[in-house]
């Protein structure tokens, strides 16, 4: 190779191997440049390989020449390779960054299902007025059921039409919560007053209007001296309460057989106050059964019938929730479809 070709070739290699360097965009595109600009093959490598054949002056000059190039394209590429390492980190750095001034990314409160909302209320409105709460099996013999509520065993109630009984003789799933009361009864002197909410269980073809489990609000209150009043004045109170001080109360005569007298209760409609709408037909809404408690259910848990007297009730929760929330179908209080569900966020 003439020295001087040499000489052009090194000038040439300097200016394009610093251009190139300064353009790698990435270490893996730099590797690439420092190979075709410093590797064996690169034009600096072939006239390094060629200066052992030049003449002794030639040689040292070319020599000096091709080390100082390669020298200064070494140092180049590791500075670029510094700068680069350097913007990978500050790229890492600007991707993870938090921006602490953003407001946060609230959660979905959720909802409390409109069967609990009203039961929530109901309790509340009789825990107010000195009530206790009193809970039970779902799972109950026949007795507490049945036979202590004066069901005599011929009752079309008892028959498996009517109830779901389990695998152990004589169990079955409760068909109303009085049997927590009969409980309670059985376990504490008078004066009694409780509420007893919670799910119970029939044996009917869902549709519509009926579902094989639903929930109750029973109340028992068993004293010296209780009257029919003292129910009346109970019931309007709670009315009050929950659909508020206009509501009225009628009570027309219905047979239970652990009450007597027993009761049908129905509430002046909370829309149209007792004129007749679409909520409730002809004004009034039926709403629960009442009575005195048949004295052979006191005597039943060990009470003195001539010395006490009671009253019960019981509110199916479902019923108030329909009218209440407007619902047409006992089902999706069962279903769990988010669309209903979600209706009652922010309720409480
Ligand atoms: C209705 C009717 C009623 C009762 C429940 C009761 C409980 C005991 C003693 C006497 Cl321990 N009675 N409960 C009384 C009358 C009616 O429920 O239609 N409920 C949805």
């Amino acid at each position: 190779m003439d020295p001087s070709d040499a000489r052009r070739i090194l000038e040439e290699e300097r200016a394009r191997g610093r251009a190139l360097i300064g353009r790698a965009g990435s270490i893996e595109e730099l590797d690439r440049t420092k190979t075709g600009v410093l590797g064996r093959k690169a034009p600096v490598s072939e006239v390094q390989r060629t200066i052992g054949s030049l003449p002794e002056d030639e040689r040292r000059e070319l020599g000096r020449l091709t080390n100082e190039v390669l020298a200064e394209l070494r140092a180049e590429v590791e500075n670029r390779r510094a700068e680069l390492e350097g913007g990978a980190d500050a790229e890492l750095l600007s991707a993870d960054a938090v921006d602490v001034t953003l407001s946060g990314r609230r959660p979905r409160p959720g909802s409390f299902h409109p069967l609990t909302l009203v039961e929530d209320r109901m309790v509340d409105v009789f825990t107010r007025m000195g009530y206790r709460v009193a809970e039970g099996p779902e799972i109950e013999d026949e007795w507490h059921n049945f036979e202590a509520l004066n069901i005599p065993p011929d009752h079309p109630a008892r028959t498996m039409k009517d109830s779901l009984y389990v695998d152990v003789p004589g169990m079955l799933l409760r068909t109303e919560t009085s049997a927590v009361q009969i409980r309670t009864m059985q376990s504490q002197a008078p004066p009694v007053y409780v509420v007893a909410p919670g799910r119970t269980y029939r044996r009917d073809t869902p549709d519509a209007t009926h579902g094989t489990v639903f929930h109750q609000v029973e109340g028992l209150a068993v004293d010296e001296g209780i009257s029919f009043a003292d129910l009346r004045g109970t019931l309007e109170a709670f009315a009050r309460e929950l659909f508020g001080t206009n509501t009225r109360v009628r009570m027309t005569p219905d047979y239970f057989p652990f009450v007597e007298p027993g009761c049908q209760v129905a509430v002046s409609c909370f829309v149209c106050d007792g004129a007749g709408c679409r909520v409730c037909g002809n004004g009034w809404i039926e709403l629960l059964g009442a009575g005195m408690v048949h004295p052979k259910v006191l005597e039943n848990c060990g009470y003195d019938s001539e010395r006490y007297t009671g009253f019960a009730f019981g509110i199916g929760i479902e019923r108030v929730a329909m009218v209440r929330y407007g619902v047409n179908d006992l089902r999706l209080f069962v279903e769990g479809d988010v669309r209903f569900l979600e209706q009652f966020e922010g309720v409480a």
